[in-house]
């Protein structure tokens, strides 16, 4: 009796460690779970989405994902692309420029990205593309908390 009772609790604690492993696992390389949006709008005849866990962009050090996708919803390879957090010079406060590193994930078109952005405010985020999908080309504004 006491035999299965601690069988069924080892059972249990398995599932539990592959369902966290298998969690961590798809939001890790971008392909199923992107997050939560920070924004989304058209770039050229595309559509990009600037995502993370909480779905805001803040102030340090933080992931991203950035897809891009087609009018039907699905990625697509845009090849190399490059999005700079930009704040202009405000009062004696100098410009600042807070670039994103990308790395490709097994996604084509869905990238991850690091960032470590300065301060809370207002950013414009300058993103831009160069690839199998042409060139796109476009500015957004989002507030860091
Ligand atoms: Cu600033």
């Amino acid at each position: 009796m006491k035999k299965s009772v601690i069988v069924i609790t080892i059972a249990l604690g398995v599932i539990v460690l592959f369902a966290a492993a298998c969690g961590s696992r798809t939001n890790s390389d971008g392909t199923a779970a992107t997050g939560k949006v920070i924004r989304t709008a058209p770039i050229g005849n595309l559509t990009f989405t600037v995502a993370s866990s909480t779905g805001q962009l803040k102030q340090g050090d933080q992931e991203l994902t950035l897809s891009f996708t087609d009018s039907a919803a699905k990625p697509v390879d845009v090849g190399a692309v490059s999005l700079n957090f930009h704040m202009p010079a405000m009062g004696s406060m100098a410009a600042m420029n807070d670039a994103v590193t990308f790395t490709t994930t097994s996604t084509p078109g869905v990238y991850r990205g690091k960032v470590n952005i300065g301060m809370a405010g207002e950013w414009q985020g300058q993103l831009a593309f160069e690839g199998p999908a042409g060139k796109g080309k476009t500015t957004f504004s989002v507030t860091a908390q």
